[in-house]
């Protein structure tokens, strides 16, 4: 499959083509919209030729597929991505214009698909993308949700939540699929007749397919992303309508749709709400439904199903797909117990995201039996199982809840974590005993990012000059960005990739600008903390540097410092406390500190509501300094760390996540590290009082924390940060206080080192250079290689 050329006039009419028949208007009354949908309905007829063509050589194949369930896909927009693995950007560039159209604004006109909190959601997006790049033929699996992440809007300084409404205009790049449909069961009671269960259902909806065609890298393949949404089984009730009860009439609709409408906005575990456990069973269930209806319609017999049949569960979310595929095979299809357990463990592997210990998914057992009372039995059958096997201690059913991680452990053929330092910290920790149980089980995959949204279409004047210093076949083959480590001692090619970051800095200074009236000195250093808010991402402690600077600066004005623009952008829970005063007290801290003529040259503090994928792709070519400073042993991988230093951001960070295998990959020499190793955390948090201790020990960090508990950026309640500082001085669980000087020490390094201009600038691009490894086509063949045993189905790419 190789792409037709079209030209410029050619898709100029087939956009107006859309304008006419699609959106029913016509040029001089089109809107931005209109031309946003006629352009994207135009970039999707190419994609459905590749498309079919990967079905039918899936099909002929007759081997097997992959199945990524997950909870979220946080796909952002779409159009610049299908338009750049067609081949099409420049030509939709030039058709729009041709048509007296603003492109850059076309483009802007799409929402983000926010189908996602932050790290596994996009993983799993940068997964579909790898996928189709790479020819294995795959579905991804999730919920169409209604309403996307909340969007953040800051009001005084706190956070503010209103719902997301991306569906509130048409989603250009989906297929309803009406007649691909399935009944969810939810509650009842379970009947024995002769040996056999009967799950006598309380209630049931329906789970209806929407299809999104991911087209990968040259439109060489397709697969189908198909997002479930819930639909009531009764048809409108008509009698309550004639009787003049409309509530009534609508009540079963408004009742099954709740399912789907709204995507949990926590990023660890929200535990114990009804809705969320429907949600998790509702997609898994329709997900294995008609996986197994597609297998069994090509005259599959399901003793064979693992040969066919690659499930993946995106951390514990689709636990429930290991009893349910039990549940059917026994249920409907006359398997015995252990020969379903065995066939269905054969057919999974779950991904782990996560140790902390909150964040591990469990369910209120008498919450579970109300909801699923046939899948608990089949998890005692599960835990019965793996005990008679093993004679482990482990249980799945335990203190009254049902352990999902446990539950997914048990069910899968391999365990992956998603860095080197992660993986072995599964096996020491949260899994150690079920680890000693099925040696071998846990492997590492560690994560990526797909380098066709973030380098070639987030980044234009970066992807210009590595084209012309090294070819253009890199975007499916990111190691030979190697190639450019050579041209790293040329001072001429030096320049050109500072002017390409200088570029990325003034589209984002103007971007700042236009949305929300800010301006940035575009010589100062731009550090950027991009992610979600949590304690052990600890934004916190960048901002407590932020202080320290800001005092140094005012007490030694001449002392030459680097001017800086602290950047922070990202969401809090809407539930977690803590997480949202460390917002307010940024935005009370940007406040002061932004208008203090003293330091106003050298430190300002910029904070941009309603961070998501889009505004990542502003920020990270823009960025000199990633920040990526979590407590060690805490951040699983990371995968925006990858995104920065991909674009030449040198990092400052702590040995955690896949920092590690950055810093090996870009030398120590170009990479900022600080902080105590995993180990060293564990063994600090022994010693008594350990923070206020750190804080005694250090005169700058304890002013500061004096400084933000007496109310010198919260004059209006001065009050407002005593319980944060407190909360520092007397827990301190990811050890912000110990982690300070030598964080604080760090970024004056970074400062000196931000001076000598063009020792940087090779420092950066050392970064990009190194880290094609991270690219998500190297995770995927990994998870192709080791665990679902797939091959491509391109036939230049064999793997
Ligand atoms: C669970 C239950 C109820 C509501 C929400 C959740 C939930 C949703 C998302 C829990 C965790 C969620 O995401 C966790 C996550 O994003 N983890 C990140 O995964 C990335 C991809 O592997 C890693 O790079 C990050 O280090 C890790 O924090």
């Amino acid at each position: 499959m190789s792409i037709p050329y079209v030209s410029p006039q050619e898709f100029s009419a087939e956009i107006l083509r859309h304008l006419k028949h699609s959106l029913g208007k016509d040029e001089s009354h089109a809107s931005v919209y209109d031309w946003r949908m006629s352009l994207s309905l135009a970039l999707r007829d190419h994609v459905v030729d590749p498309w079919f063509a990967s079905t039918r050589r899936t099909y002929e194949a007759r081997g097997k597929r992959v199945y990524y369930l997950s909870m979220e896909f946080l796909i952002g927009r779409l159009i610049e991505d299908v338009a750049v693995n067609l081949g099409l950007d420049a030509v939709a560039e030039e058709a729009l214009s041709a048509l007296g159209q603003d492109y850059a604004a076309v483009v802007a006109n799409e929402p983000d698909a926010a189908l996602g909190n932050g790290g596994l959601g996009r993983l799993a997006a940068c997964f579909m993308d790898s996928l189709s790049t790479l020819g294995i033929p795959a579905y991804g699996y999730g919920i169409r949700y209604e309403h996307g992440l909340f969007e953040q809007h800051f009001e005084d300084g706190a956070q503010m939540e209103t719902a997301e409404t991306w569906l509130a205009q048409r989603h250009a790049w989906e297929f309803e699929r009406p007649e691909v449909s399935y009944p969810i069961n939810f509650g009842g009671h379970v009947e024995e007749h002769e040996g056999k269960a009967v799950w006598r259902a309380g209630e049931t909806v329906v789970a209806s397919a929407y299809d999104t065609p991911v087209v990968g890298w040259q439109a060489q393949w397709a697969n189908t992303l198909r997002l479930w949404a819930a639909k009531s089984t009764t048809a409108f009730d008509l009698d309550s309508f004639n009787r003049g009860d409309y509530m009534a009439a609508s009540a079963p609709e408004a009742l099954a749709r709740t399912i789907s409408r709204v995507l949990y906005p926590d990023d660890t575990t929200d535990t114990g709400k009804e809705l969320r456990l429907k949600q998790e069973y509702f997609f898994t269930s329709a997900s294995i439904q008609d996986l197994l209806r597609r297998f069994l319609s090509e005259g599959g017999d399901l003793r064979a199903l693992p040969d066919f049949v690659a499930i993946q569960l995106n951390d514990t979310h689709p636990a429930i797909a290991g009893p349910e595929l039990v549940r059917l095979l026994i249920d409907e299809h006359g398997f015995e117990v252990s020969q379903a357990i065995t066939t269905a463990r054969s057919c999974l592997a779950y991904t782990n995201h996560t140790l902390l210990p909150e964040a591990l998914e469990r369910w209120p057992e008498d919450l579970f039996i109300r909801v699923l009372p046939r899948h608990h039995r089949i998890i005692q059958l599960i835990e019965a199982a793996h005990i008679a096997a093993t004679g482990s201690d482990i249980r799945i059913l335990e203190h009254g809840e049902v352990k999902m991680g446990e539950l997914a452990f048990i069910m899968a053929h391999h365990v992956n974590g998603v860095s080197a330092l992660h993986s072995e910290l599964v096996k020491e920790t949260v899994f150690a005993d079920l680890h000693s149980d099925y040696p071998g089980r846990i492997i590492n995959q560690t994560n990526g990012i797909t380098p066709r949204r973030w380098l070639y279409s987030c980044n234009p004047p970066l992807r210009e000059l590595i084209n012309e210093t090294i070819g253009t076949t890199w975007p499916d083959d990111l190691q030979q960005l190697d190639g450019l480590s050579v041209h790293a001692k040329d001072p001429a090619f030096l320049d050109k990739f500072q002017a390409a970051k200088d570029a990325n800095k003034t589209r984002l200074s103007n971007w700042l600008q236009a949305r929300d009236g800010v301006s940035l000195n575009p010589d100062a250093m731009f550090d950027v903390q991009i992610k979600r808010i949590h304690e052990y991402k600890r934004q916190l402690m960048n901002l407590l540097e932020t202080v320290a600077l800001w005092n140094e600066i005012r007490e030694n004005p001449n002392a030459g410092w680097t001017p800086r623009v602290k950047i922070f952008g990202g969401k809090a829970a809407p539930g977690y406390v803590v997480a949202k005063q460390i917002i307010h007290l940024i935005n009370d801290a940007a406040k002061v500190i932004n208008a203090d003529p003293a330091t106003r040259e050298y430190l300002q503090i910029v904070y941009p509501e309603n961070y998501n994928v889009s505004m990542a792709e502003i920020l990270i070519p823009a960025t000199d300094l990633s920040e990526q400073i979590s407590t060690a042993g805490k951040e699983a991988s990371g995968t925006g760390n990858m995104k920065f230093a991909l674009n030449g951001a040198p990092t400052i960070g702590t040995l955690d996540g896949a920092n590690v295998e950055i810093r090996d990959c870009v030398g120590a020499e170009n990479f900022f590290l600080f902080g105590l190793t995993a180990a060293e955390v564990t063994a600090r948090r022994a010693v008594p009082e350990y923070a206020r201790r750190a804080v005694e020990a250090s005169p700058r960090l304890a002013r500061v924390l004096q400084q933000i508990e007496g109310g010198v950026f919260s004059s209006d309640d001065k009050t407002r940060y005593s319980g944060l500082v407190q909360g520092l001085i007397n827990h301190d669980y990811f050890l912000v206080t110990c982690d300070f000087d030598s964080y604080f020490g760090t970024q004056r390094d970074v400062d000196k080192a931000f001076a000598d201009k063009q020792a940087w600038t090779r420092m950066a691009a050392l970064n990009t250079a190194r880290v094609g490894w991270f690219s998500s086509d190297r995770t995927i063949s990994g998870y192709a290689r080791d665990i679902w045993k797939t091959p491509s189905l391109i036939s230049a790419r064999g793997s």
